[in-house]
Parts: structure tokens; C-alpha cells; sequence
């Protein structure tokens, strides 16, 4: 079994087209495994896959993308889907990252970060994380430093994804610095 590749399928239908798989997602994007299998099974590729593999894909995966409680499955961030999917609001540590290509630097200077094609902005826990989220699309990119502690004291919204990506709905120019 290709475990990345099973993530890869879930990480589609459960944060950007469950439709496509006929699943719906519940609030807080949930869906119950058995329906996501017998989805997963209509595909060639796929029709082997049983609850142990998602077990085995999540404990397997480098990053903790997904999350398996009470026989249901759910994306822990990314989502694009329509229905925005609430999250467990949180204090955040002092200070958070943001890896960027270079080239959207002048634009999140000017109007802060947004989320772009997904429900919220994604912010790291650590610089490290940081940098690799940026250099998927950039070999040297920006990494901006997020006064979390201030903008939550301010009443800005942080919401935990997992122990190292966290949430936004926006994070205005004046929290942000080029670290
Ligand atoms: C940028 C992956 C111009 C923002 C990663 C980012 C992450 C702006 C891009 C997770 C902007 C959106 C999310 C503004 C934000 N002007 N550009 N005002 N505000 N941007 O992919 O954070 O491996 O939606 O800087 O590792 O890159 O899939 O967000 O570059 O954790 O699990 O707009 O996805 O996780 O891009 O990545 P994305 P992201 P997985």
C-alpha cells in the first residue's frame, strides 16, 4: 500500500471535494470511516484499504494530517470546501511563523495574510515548519514572524490545527514583521 498517496487521496476529498466521494462533513469536518471506505473502495487502487491502513497512513505520515476518533475521520487543516469547518478556538504562543514565497511579501505587507483558497490562514508553531511550508513554492522564501500574543490580547481569533500548524481567519499587517 502507498500510504503517501492514500494521504494524499484522503487530504483531497476530506479538505477540498468530499462531494466528489459522495461524503459529507459534519461541523467540524468528520466523516464516518465506513462511508469514506466504501467511497475509497469504488476506485481500483483503493478497494483493499481498510480502517487499519488510515491507522497506518496517520502514524506513518511526517505530518500529522488527519485524525481518526469514534469510527470517524477528519482533515486537521487545509479545508477549501464551502461550509467552513469550526475549529477549537486557542491561546496561542507568543509568537507564531509564516513561510512565504518572496514574491507575495509587498502584497501581505500591504493587506496582511488572508487565506487565500482555503478557509483560514495557516500559521507554524516553529521557524522550521515555517520554512519548509515556504519552500514549497520558493527555494529561499520570506519567513514573517506573527506577534500572536498581542493580536489574541487584541481579540484575533487563533484556532489549533495540530501541535505545529495554527489558524487565522486574517492576520492584519500591523502583527506581522519579516523575522
Ligand atoms: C499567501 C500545507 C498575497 C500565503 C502547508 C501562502 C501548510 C498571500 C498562500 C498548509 C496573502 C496561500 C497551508 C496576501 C497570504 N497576498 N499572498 N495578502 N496572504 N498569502 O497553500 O500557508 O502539506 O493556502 O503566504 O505545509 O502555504 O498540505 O497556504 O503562500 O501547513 O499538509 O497565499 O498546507 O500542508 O497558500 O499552506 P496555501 P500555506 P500540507
Amino acid at each position: 500500500m502507498d500510504y503517501q498517496k492514500l494521504s494524499k487521496e484522503l487530504s483531497y476529498a476530506l479538505r477540498h471535494a468530499p462531494h466528489e466521494y459522495e461524503l459529507e462533513l459534519d461541523e467540524q469536518g468528520w466523516v464516518p470511516i465506513n462511508q469514506l471506505l466504501l467511497s475509497l473502495h469504488e476506485q481500483r487502487k483503493w478497494r483493499a484499504v481498510t480502517e487499519k491502513d488510515l491507522h497506518t497512513m496517520i502514524t506513518l505520515s511526517e505530518k500529522k494530517r488527519h485524525e481518526i476518533n469514534q469510527g470517524k475521520i477528519r482533515a486537521l487543516y487545509g479545508h477549501s470546501v464551502p461550509q467552513k469547518i469550526q475549529k477549537e478556538e486557542k491561546e496561542p504562543p507568543a509568537y507564531l511563523f509564516h513561510g512565504t514565497p518572496q514574491r507575495f511579501l509587498d502584497s501581505i505587507l500591504a493587506s496582511g495574510l488572508v487565506p487565500k483558497g482555503r478557509q483560514y490562514v495557516h500559521l507554524s508553531e516553529d521557524v522550521q515548519t515555517a520554512q519548509q511550508v515556504g519552500k514549497r513554492r520558493d527555494d529561499h522564501p520570506v519567513l514573517l514572524r506573527i506577534d500572536a500574543r498581542q493580536a489574541w490580547q487584541d481579540g484575533v481569533k487563533f484556532y489549533h490545527g495540530n501541535e505545529l500548524v495554527w489558524l487565522a481567519d486574517h492576520v492584519q499587517k500591523e502583527y506581522i514583521s519579516v523575522y
